[in-house]
């Protein structure tokens, strides 16, 4: 990279600048102001018309967060860390939006996001080392890099169902949630799904609709949220500790506190099991899994954690058909588990009918309702909380060439292949913050962001300080690392079932366990090793 690089400018229709992010999530949020502190210059396209990702696209009641808010935020900036106030236990969709807004205000990030605009296309120039950016507002940028902060759960998915733009009623999806917000009343209203989203919209929902009819076509498990407002104390304590709080959930698998017992839940009396299940249980969120340390490793233990949540279902819902539609049969904690504010006793209520489309899918969306096994389901309104293409989506839905002109679609036709997560051999000089292969959803997304946006800064710094212009993942190395992750991959029970993590609710997609199940720290380690050993596993130009 020279110094003349170093200056946005407007050649023709062509600007030039160092670095291209395209998304302003969290993770292009930080690429930006990381790298613009550096002195590069720095264009960000975002589709959207303010920054936040997720927080801006899902506004469905119910939305918040999964990990503790006072973990699930930034800690690059000690004051922005302090100064913040999280209200809630798990914060709700409209104030993690508000912390995206103060964060781009207070490091004025605004100025270099265009937003409303999609990038459609990123073709490598092997000749210049240089990509060509273009977009669906006609902007067309040379770069001398590009990072895909795109989202791993930003693709949104509507599956093709039949008749499905025949409804003459309202549609959303829960992915797109419209900004000034859903009024239900006196509707009757369809959910499609039964995942997170749906299992935190639902209860809302059925207080406001006429009626509510849930199409499920498989039960997930779910566990109370016991969310709660945040005692000032705790909050107090947490902020006098941070910087350690923060370094010891890094050494975590999930690098988040989970309060994992190390024991075996086979290794422990059937009593004292139950009075750690039920401990947990009252305590809510996801360190449920934490019970035992080998709920995830041993399918009898993992069977033994199952069981105490259907019969959980079985206390709480009143009809025993329903609970018995409402019990998941496979692992738990093979789909991501979900979290919840009185999901099943929501299905005591005389205006929820919970519908079984698993032996009999939704047959057809007609103009006033759905078809399910030739019995009509008459409705004002449909939701899809049919999730999304999850962690390749973004990534193809833009057209992406490297060296030889090669669309990465191609090269990920049987599936992702990358370095780290972070590169791809044959795609020079293109990140991809959280992409398959790395950790990013099976942790605390935000440190897992963080510590993808400070890799790549260090390595465009090593790059400038060298004066080289290209650095690309090795096949070999490529190869390796996939074959590593596939390998951790089949040592836990995630990859058993029909998840998104296996790509298996998109027709056609190939099945493969994408994120890296082997922990965030040793993750951090092989990306601290593959920088002290001088960018192993890269070629530099
Ligand atoms: P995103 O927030 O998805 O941002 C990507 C941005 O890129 C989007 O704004 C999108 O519009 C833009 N973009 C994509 N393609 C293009 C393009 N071609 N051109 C221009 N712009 C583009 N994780 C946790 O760790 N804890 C949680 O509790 C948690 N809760 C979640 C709840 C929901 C409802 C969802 C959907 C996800 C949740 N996640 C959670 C995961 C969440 O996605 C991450 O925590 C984090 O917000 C991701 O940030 P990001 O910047 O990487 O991606
Ligand atoms: O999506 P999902 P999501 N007919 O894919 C069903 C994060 N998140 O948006 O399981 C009928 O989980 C599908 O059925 P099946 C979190 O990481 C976090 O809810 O494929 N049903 C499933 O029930 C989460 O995992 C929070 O059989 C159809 C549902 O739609 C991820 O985002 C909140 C269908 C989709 O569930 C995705 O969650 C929200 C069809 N044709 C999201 N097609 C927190 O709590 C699909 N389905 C922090």
């Amino acid at each position: 990279m020279q110094a003349s690089d170093n200056k946005e400018a407007v050649n023709g229709a062509t600007q030039t600048v160092d670095v291209v992010v395209v998304g302003a999530g969290f993770a292009g949020m930080y690429m930006l102001h990381r790298l613009r502190g550096m002195g590069f210059t720095v264009r960000v396209f975002e589709t959207g018309s303010g920054v936040g990702g997720t927080w801006y696209w899902n506004r469905y009641p119910g939305a918040r967060c999964d990990v503790e808010s006072m973990q699930y935020s930034f800690q690059f900036s000690p004051e922005l860390q302090q100064d913040w106030e999280w209200t809630e236990r798990y914060a709700p969709q409209p104030e993690i939006l508000a912390y995206a807004n103060h964060v781009a205000d207070r490091f004025d990030l605004k100025r270099d996001i265009r937003f409303n605009t999609r990038v459609t296309a990123a073709h490598y120039d092997e000749g210049t080392a240089r990509w060509t950016v273009t977009t669906d507002q006609g902007d067309r940028v040379s770069a001398g890099f590009v990072v895909m902060a795109t989202g791993c759960l930003s693709a949104s998915n509507k599956p093709g169902i039949k008749g499905i733009d025949s409804f003459k009623g309202a549609t959303y999806h829960t992915g797109h949630w419209p900004h000034e917000g859903v009024d239900f009343s006196d509707q009757r209203v369809a959910v499609i799904g039964t995942g997170s989203s749906a299992i935190q919209s639902i209860p809302i929902v059925a207080e406001q609709a006429k009626h509510l009819y849930v199409f499920q076509r498989t039960p997930n498990y779910t566990v109370p949220a016991r969310n709660r407002p945040l005692d000032p104390e705790y909050k107090r304590a947490v902020k006098a500790d941070y910087p350690a709080m923060r370094a010891r959930a890094k050494t975590l698998p999930a690098g988040i506190d989970l309060r994992i017992n190390m024991r075996s839940a086979l290794g422990v009396s059937e009593e004292e099991r139950q009075q750690e299940f039920e401990r947990r249980w009252a305590e809510g969120g996801i360190p449920f899994m934490g019970s035992y340390i080998d709920l995830l490793l041993k399918a009898e233990a993992n069977e033994l954690a199952a069981n105490f949540v259907r019969d959980k279902i079985r206390a709480i819902v009143k009809d025993p058909k329903v609970a018995e539609l409402l019990s998941p049969k496979n692992v738990i904690g093979c789909k991501r588990l979900c979290v919840d504010t009185d999901y099943y006793a929501t299905f005591n209520r005389p205006n929820v009918t919970l519908v079984d489309v698993s032996e009999t899918p939704i047959e057809e969306i007609t103009p006033t309702g759905l078809r399910v096994a030739g019995r009509d389901y008459e409705v004002d309104a449909i939701v899809f909380a049919t999730g999304f293409d999850a962690m390749t989506g973004a990534l193809l839905r833009i057209d992406i060439r490297g060296r030889g002109g090669r669309p990465l679609k191609d090269k990920w036709a049987e599936g992702p292949r990358s370095y780290l997560g972070l590169t791809i051999a044959g795609f020079p000089n293109l990140f991809t913050i959280t992409g398959p292969g790395s950790p990013s959803v099976l942790t605390n997304m935000l440190p897992s962001i963080e510590q993808h946006v400070e890799w790549i800064a260090d390595c465009l710094a090593h790059l400038r300080a060298q004066g080289r212009r290209e650095l690309e993942a090795t096949v070999d190395a490529e190869e390796a690392w996939v074959g590593h992750v596939r390998e951790v991959a089949g040592v836990t029970l995630r990859s058993t079932c029909s998840s998104w993590y296996v790509g298996a609710n998109i027709p056609g997609k190939p099945r493969i366990f994408m994120p890296y199940i082997g922990g965030f720290p040793a993750y951090v380690q092989k990306c601290q090793d593959v920088v002290a050993n001088g960018y192993e596993g890269f070629a530099v130009a």
